[in-house]
């Protein structure tokens, strides 16, 4: 079973995942693209990461722009693996 983070895990996320914003059980972020293409790629990215680490994100697409959240559902809240996942979101978004 996977814990999920506590409070002082959760007060960490501000400095180690700025372009990520907590909201209650949800790591979120919003990305904008140049146009669908773009936004598929990196959704396509996002996807083979997501298989690799067996975590993966509830998102959307409109056009241009994907809203990502992550939560784990395994937990039934926020873990270290949504926050493995946001890092290595980051380092392709
Ligand atoms: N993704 C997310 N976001 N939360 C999970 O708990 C989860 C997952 N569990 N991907 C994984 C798959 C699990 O269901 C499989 C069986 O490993």
């Amino acid at each position: 079973m996977v814990e999920t983070l506590d409070a002082a895990a959760r007060a960490a996320l501000a400095n180690e995942l700025p372009s990520w914003t907590l909201d209650g059980e949800h790591l979120k972020r919003s990305f904008r693209f140049r146009d669908f293409s773009e936004a598929f790629a990196f959704m396509t990215r996002v996807a083979l990461l997501a298989e690799k680490q067996d975590h993966h994100p509830e998102w959307s697409n409109v056009w241009n722009r994907v809203e990502i959240a992550l939560t784990t559902h395994d937990a039934g809240g926020l873990s270290a693996r949504d926050v493995a996942l946001a890092k290595a979101i980051d380092s392709i978004g």
